[in-house]
Formats: C-alpha cells, structure tokens, sequence
C-alpha cells in the first residue's frame, strides 16, 4: 500500500489514500502526509476505522493537543476529544451543537491559536440515500492571493478583534441557545485581536484572517468603516472559486488548517437524522 494524494480539483483539498493511522507510521509516511497538509490546507482520509486511541495519537504527532476539562454544555468524551453532534441523551446536548454555525476558524478567539483541527465522522445523517449535513472549508491563502493589490496595501498592517460572544450571538439570533459559559470561562475574556493577514506559522505564507463568525471589527478605524470593510472582506473569502464542499463517509477523517482555511457546517437534517463526530484540536505544530 503506498500513499496517495489526490487533490480535490477545488482551491484547496486533498484525499490521502494508502495509508493506515491505526498503526503507528513509519516517519517518512508522516513526513509526506504533513508536506500534504502545508500544500492543500484541507487533507481528507476516507472510511478508517478509527478508535479514539488512533485519532488522538495521529493528531498528536502533528503537535501539541489542546486538552479540555468541561466544556460549555457538556463533559467531554476525553480531555483531547471535542463532541460536535447534534445528539440528545437525557434531555442534554452530548456535545457541541451549533459549531460551524458560521463560517470562521476555529479558536480566533481563544488565547492560544490553534493550528490544526482533526475531525473524525462517526455517524452521518442520510436521507433518501443522500448524506446530508456537508462542510464546506474555504482557503485563505488563495483569497488573500487574489485580492486586488490597492486593498492588500490597505489591509496590509490592521487589526482586528475576535470574540466568542459575537459568534454566541449570532447563534442566538438564529434561534440556537448557546450555553452560559461556566465560571472559570467567565473569568477568562473570550476575546482576541489578530493581524488581518496573518502569516502561516509553517509556510510562512498570507493568510486572511477574518470571518463571519468570529470577527468583530477592525481596529483603529471609525465604525462604519470597520464593518464596511468587513462584510467586503468576509463576502470576498468565501466565494465558490475557494471553496471545497466535503460530503462526509461515516468514518472519514479530515484535517484542517486553523490559519489558512475557514469552514462552515450545513445544517440540513435534523433528529432522528444523527449526526456524531470527534475533534481533535492541535495547538502548536511539532
Ligand atoms: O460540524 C461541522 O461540519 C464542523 C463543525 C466545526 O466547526 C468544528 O468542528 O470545528
Ligand atoms: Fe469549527
């Protein structure tokens, strides 16, 4: 079995195949599946049955893990595995509900950046024979690539603040409850600003840093102009010319960039339709 990538043929996405992460890779396998991630931003592997074991040990080689105790509405399944699912258990959420509500990137907001986030499918909702509930992931290097050169001038040395609380409302407006945060998230300010283009912490190449989600405003500037230049630059990064849309198999695994691409779920189905998956969250590359 050797490795594969086969580009999505989108602005970014790749499939990797031939290559088993239940077993511990030899380094050069590793080393090829990383060149693989840099390059494409988005990597997918499809139909591996993955223990929780498999997947916190891969994504533990790609780097540092972010290890959560208690999350907003729920216990974790283990201190590395976020729950993303749309499942009720005891008239309680059994995880994140409302994540990839909006398009943005994971933990703009939180103190320490994440890099990469790896999300393991393990039921998808189908209908009539179709998969419902897709992702779609959109590459910030191209669309900071194909901005016109006046506005990369302009946006070149802004900044701009990133909150949790924009994003919560947000998710109420559109009828979700978001849970209270607990007290030791309370003390915490679930805010921060970042460099409109940021620089990617292994290429070393432009990335858009701003979304619907997470970005409140741009700093140093009147109001009205922030949020002009805002929804201009957060309609700009998502079109379809830089967009992958993933149709998820039960047990694919996709990994993504935290400073290159954003994503957004697509709320399609609804219970019984289940919806269950894991995540990983990497915080600093190895
Ligand atoms: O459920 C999805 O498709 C994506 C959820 C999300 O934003 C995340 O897990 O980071
Ligand atoms: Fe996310």
């Amino acid at each position: 079995m050797s490795l594969k990538v086969i580009p999505s043929g989108a602005a970014l996405g790749a499939e990797i195949s031939g290559v088993n992460l239940t077993e511990n890779m030899d380094d050069a396998t590793f080393e090829q599946i990383r060149q693989a991630f840099y390059r494409h931003e988005v990597v997918y592997f499809r139909g591996l049955e993955l223990s929780d074991d498999d997947h916190i040990r891969f994504s533990a080689r790609m780097g540092e893990l972010r290890k959560v105790k208690q999350m907003r509405h729920y216990t974790p399944r283990r201190p590395e595995l976020m729950v993303v699912s749309n499942i009720v258990e005891n008239g309680k959420h059994i995880g994140s509900y409302d994540a990839g509500m909006f398009w943005h990137t994971d933990g703009a907001h939180s103190e320490i950046s994440p890099v990469a986030s790896l999300l393991h499918a393990v039921e998808v909702p189908e209908k009539d024979g179709r998969i419902l509930g897709d992702t779609r992931f959109a590459s910030m290097t191209a669309a900071y690539d194909a901005l016109p050169a006046g506005m990369k001038k302009r946006i070149e040395k802004l900044e701009a603040l990133h909150s949790l609380y924009h994003r919560d409302e947000q998710s109420r407006q559109s009828g979700n409850k978001p849970a209270e945060y607990n007290e030791e998230e309370k003390k915490k300010r679930l805010e921060k600003v970042h460099p409109v283009v940021r620089l990617h912490s292994a290429t070393g190449r432009k990335c858009l840093y701003v979304s619907e989600g997470y970005t409140v405003r741009i700093l140093g500037m009147p109001d009205d102009e922030s949020r002009d230049l805002l929804a201009e630059l957060t309609a700009h990064c998502v079109q379809p010319r830089f967009v992958y849309t993933h149709r998820w198999m039960p047990h694919d695994l996709i990994m993504w960039d935290d400073c290159s691409t954003q994503h957004k779920a697509t709320f399609d189905y609804a219970l019984p339709l289940r919806r269950l998956m894991y995540r990983t969250t990497v915080t600093r590359f190895a």
